[in-house]
């Protein structure tokens, strides 16, 4: 945004393995209020002069604090065609300069863009060392206003002008930019910058090996210290293609800003679930993995290739299923996630995991606290990325109390939906098979609405109502003492040794 910019096109993409994500929210403008919050923002004034007239890029804008308002929840920018000092249109300018700045994380807009020739709406961040180019420059957003389906991302670096060099890259939404509202966003970290534009990653610059085009003398990687940020909309200057007032066209002269979030770096963060705990039996959303960044979940590369959802590494996408949300995608190897779940009983369940691969091959275990539970499962080609089958996986054992179930990859690539647990119901249509308070190996007494169960050994025990809702469980007692409350048939589960026995209970 300070000097004139050439656009390069490059697509060089680089993936290491980290756990890093951007999921807390550290700082935000909803522009919800009445007015401009002064204690986030200030004004940047006039045209320049006298120690950068036009902006150094030969702009035609005079900034003014009359130029915006905060209306229907946005801060609107708005340009008029004044002779204010040098310049002959107004506008505003704002930033975050000694208010608030902070090294790498995610930086997020939601714009609707001005259109006409001569505008340059832009949200970017300087270095609060202030000494441009050398401390570098991250221009999330900036567009001219004659080629409104195009976002442009672009660093700038290097050394003193005209020695300063920058590298940007473009991308061409398929509709005018300034129609509708998107989310322009660079995600920081110390070794690479990531730009998105509605979640879709169109460029990336890396420290090691340093992917700038051009390099920078020596490597140098300025990215490394504090960064606020900046919106404006600025008219005219090399950028535009437009140094002509009489060439400015006042098209759609307001930028409309929803809101600006900034995220935290985080390396390592406490597992937490990630909307609660899930208690069994349960639909569990993939893409609802537990909180916790270097902690409860792995994937192969930095990025969230399919850019929806949350700001982790993991791939998430919207998904076509049945029920719409999203799922996990591009699953390789050696990936996992983690689910903190509550499991009511000790017991059998059955698993259905909701699948997609259109390669087929592909192995998953489900592992609880560490253990493996199912062996390897076979995820065969569903025929689509998006054409969604169930793996039924029956009789897992699983343990009573809070639990990390984890999802292991052991061969990709399938894209994964949702699992469902569920516990084996109990049958009810078998009552001949069900003896009536008879049992080998227990010793059953009623009173009133209590009963009691004992043994010569210790027994765990589950009481069922008919509906197969669970009233009661224990493990481990040789004296199982129960009140069950009203009348009527219950059903007993007992266990010892691995030897287990149902029979139904009357209370009279
Ligand atoms: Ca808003
Ligand atoms: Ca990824
Ligand atoms: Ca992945
Ligand atoms: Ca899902």
């Amino acid at each position: 945004m300070i000097k004139n910019i050439l656009i390069f096109l490059a697509a060089l993409v680089s993936y290491t393995s980290f756990g890093q994500c951007f999921e807390q929210l550290v700082w935000q403008d909803e522009f919800d209020g009445t007015t401009l919050d002064l204690n986030k923002w200030a004004f940047d004034l006039g045209d320049g002069c006298p120690s950068l007239c036009g902006w150094g890029n030969n702009e035609l804008v005079y900034y003014t604090q009359n130029n915006h308002k905060l209306q229907g929840g946005n801060l609107v920018i708005g340009v008029k065609k004044e002779n204010l000092g040098g310049g002959n249109f107004s506008s505003t300018k704002i930033t975050t300069k000694n208010k608030f700045s902070q090294t790498y994380g995610r930086f997020e807009s939601r714009i609707k863009l001005p259109k006409g020739r001569g505008l340059w709406p832009a949200f970017w961040m300087l270095s609060t060392g202030n000494n441009w180019p050398m401390t570098g420059e991250i221009d999330i957003m900036e567009n001219r206003g004659d080629v409104m389906q195009r976002t442009v991302g672009t660093v700038h670096y290097g050394s003193p002008w005209p020695n300063n060099q920058y590298d940007g890259t473009t991308y061409d939404h398929s509709a005018d930019l300034s129609a509708d509202f998107h989310i322009y966003a660079v995600e920081w970290e110390p070794d690479y910058i990531r730009w998105y534009f509605d979640g879709v990653l169109f460029k990336t610059i890396t420290r090691v090996p340093n992917n700038l085009n051009p390099q920078s003398t020596n490597n140098v990687w300025p990215w490394n210290n504090n960064f606020y940020i900046i919106l404006n909309t600025a008219v005219g200057g090399w950028f535009t293609g437009t140094t002509d007032q009489n060439l400015v066209a006042l098209t759609k002269p307001t930028m409309e800003v929803d809101y600006i979030r900034v995220y935290g770096y985080q390396t390592s963060s406490t597992q937490l679930p990630y909307l609660g705990t899930l208690n069994l039996p349960a639909k569990i959303e993939a893409e609802n993995f537990d909180k916790g960044c270097g902690s409860a979940f792995y994937d192969n590369d930095n990025a969230n290739k399919g850019g929806a959802y949350r700001n982790t590494p993991v791939d998430i996408e919207v998904c076509t299923d049945a029920g719409g949300g999203y799922n996990v995608g591009y699953v390789g190897a050696n990936e996992w996630l983690e689910y903190t779940v509550n499991v009511p009983i000790t017991g059998l369940y059955n698993l259905t995991f909701r699948v997609a691969s259109n390669v087929g091959g592909s192995k998953f275990r489900l592992e609880q606290d560490g253990v493996n539970k199912t062996g390897s499962v076979n995820v065969n080609s569903t025929g689509g990325w998006q054409n969604w089958s169930d793996v039924n996986i029956n009789n897992i054992n699983l343990t009573a109390g809070t639990r990390v179930l984890r999802i292991f990859v052991e061969q990709g690539e399938f894209n994964i939906n949702s699992f469902t647990t569920s516990s084996i119901p109990l049958s009810v249509s078998t009552d001949t098979k069900i003896p009536m308070t008879k049992s080998t190996n227990y010793e059953i007494s009623y009173l009133n609405n209590n009963v009691k169960i004992s043994s010569e050994s210790e027994f765990s025990c589950t009481i069922y109502d008919i509906g197969g809702r669970v009233l009661y469980n224990k493990e481990l007692s040789d004296i199982h003492d129960i009140i069950l409350g009203n009348k009527g048939i219950y059903i007993a589960k007992t266990l010892t040794n691995n030897t287990s026995e149902t029979f139904k209970l009357m209370v009279e």
